[in-house]
């Protein structure tokens, strides 16, 4: 049967990628053609994202992936963490100047647009509009405490943005639309009532589209740099965590998951959003999925913890840290004998010293402090295992759903330990795997929209399941 070849852009908020993948009824195989890094900007007003340099590696990328390919590129795709955007200027829609260097979701401006957001719109009242859990960096909140450049005529959320550099055209992909706080939770269209009432213009926002969609293709301008091609431009889930669950092998109607990279997304697909007072109280979400579903998860602090501790330490010797070796060490640590912290505490969420905060952490709850680093290294990976496993437990409450095993997908499925956590501290089975969920959701809905695949998600997922093979960690204790 016929396969097509299309190429992944996947930003992430440690690293981007262009993922190269062949794709057809029987056929699932994919290589990374481009990675290059990416990160937290400090700069003297706060932290931001070096987009500009993301988008010139993507390009780089897509023009390696030509080259591979010898042109045979079928189409490209964009994802990207959520909630961030760019501002843009101009009259002419396909000639708009960028408005500043976007912000970083870490940066700690956001509490004061909290404040004027909810001072006109409750909390409970936002919830029944946009099904949204409460994180002070979501985007109506930066919006709020940016205060419009007065020249703004258009928001585009990050993976839209680079859409809109690479073909001149401006759409909004729906899955991230969600994770503004301005798109209603049922009608998935823009609130503009609610817009309006933030004091916000709705035509700063492109219409939303859905994936399959096409963009455009990418400008003439570009053809040099694309081995004089024009590639097509299709939407995906162009939220990151959209197309994780796409990529996500569930393998019974109850099953949950946990996407885990810096945050571990942890929830279930349902079909309709869960809007009630228990979900609101227990800051569950209701993003958007592929295909109308409904992504209900909560945010976990993921291995955000660990890798910031790690950089702590790289700062202070002055060399790289051995994270394989720590996580050995730590393996042999009684697990029953480290502190279990509170991982979702608000001062996780700033770059920084970690060692110190979960210090202070443990001195606030007259805990003993971790004993060196193995001991640290344990109790992060039981700590965020255990904020997993009562995110779980309040999914499947929430729901309703007797939830009888759980998919770790992402660069967390590769880490033994925190697998082997969760199984335990959960009491379900954990299914590791593809580390690589959300370049195959991107890719087989790229698929999807060229032809070569049909079907529903769980077709899709069908064959993730006949090309890859999952770890399975059963609970011990
Ligand atoms: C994961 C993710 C989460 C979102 C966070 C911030 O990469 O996209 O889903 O809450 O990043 O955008």
């Amino acid at each position: 049967p016929a396969t097509t070849t299309h190429a992944a852009v996947d930003l992430g908020a440690s690293s981007g990628r262009v993922v190269l993948g062949r794709v057809g009824p029987d056929s699932l195989v994919f290589h990374e053609a481009a990675r290059f890094s990416n990160g937290v900007v400090p700069m003297p007003d706060g932290l931001h994202w070096n987009l500009v340099g993301l988008y010139e590696q993507a390009l780089a990328g897509l023009g390696a992936a030509v080259r591979e390919t010898h042109g045979e590129l079928a189409s490209v795709a964009i994802d990207s963490w959520a909630v961030d955007y760019g501002l843009l200027h101009g009259a002419d829609p396909h000639r708009m100047q960028l408005l500043g260097t976007p912000f970083h979701y870490r940066d700690e401006r956001t509490a004061a647009g909290v404040e004027k957001v909810h001072g006109r719109v409750s909390f409970a009242e936002l919830y029944r509009r946009n099904g949204l859990q409460f994180l002070a960096f979501n985007t109506l909140y930066q919006l709020a405490q940016e205060g419009l450049a007065p020249h703004a005529d258009r928001l585009l959320l990050v993976p839209d943005l680079l859409g809109y550099w690479l073909t001149g055209e401006q759409l909004t992909e729906v899955t991230n639309a969600s994770t503004t706080g301005l798109l209603d939770v049922h009608t998935k269209v823009w609130d503009t009532e609610l817009i309006s009432t933030l004091g916000l213009e709705p035509d700063l926002f492109a219409p939303v589209a859905a994936p399959g969609a096409t963009l455009g293709r990418t400008r003439s301008e570009l053809a040099p740099l694309l081995g004089g091609h024009r590639l097509p431009v299709t939407l995906v889930g162009s939220h990151d965590t959209a197309s994780a669950i796409v990529g996500t092998p569930l393998s019974t109607p109850d099953a949950a998951y946990i996407s885990c990279g810096t945050w571990g997304l942890v929830g279930l697909e349902l079909t309709t959003p869960v809007v009630t007072d228990a979900s609101r109280a227990a800051n569950f979400t209701n993003e958007g999925g592929v295909d109308g579903r409904t992504r209900f998860l909560t945010n976990v602090m993921g291995t955000w913890l660990l890798s910031e501790t790690l950089r702590t330490w790289e700062r202070e010797e002055g060399r790289a840290q051995d994270l394989v070796g720590l996580l050995d060490a730590a393996a042999q640590v009684n697990p029953a004998a480290v502190v279990v912290f509170d991982v979702q505490d608000e001062r996780f969420v700033a770059p920084g010293d970690m060692p110190a905060r979960i210090a202070q952490l443990c001195a606030e709850q007259d805990s003993p402090i971790p004993a060196g680093r193995a001991e640290l290294v344990r109790s992060i990976v039981e700590s965020i295992a255990h904020g997993f496993a009562a995110a779980l437990q309040t999914a499947g409450d929430l729901a309703d759903r007797r939830i009888d095993v759980v998919h770790m997908v992402g660069g967390g499925s590769l880490n033994a330990l925190l697998c082997q956590a969760t199984a335990d501290r959960s009491g379900y089975p954990v299914v590791a795997g593809p580390v690589e969920a959300t370049a195959i959701g991107n890719l087989l809905i790229q698929a999807r929209t060229a032809g070569t695949l049909s079907g529903s998600l769980e077709d899709l997922r069908e064959l993730i399941r006949r090309t890859h093979s999952p770890i399975t960690y059963r609970p011990q204790s």
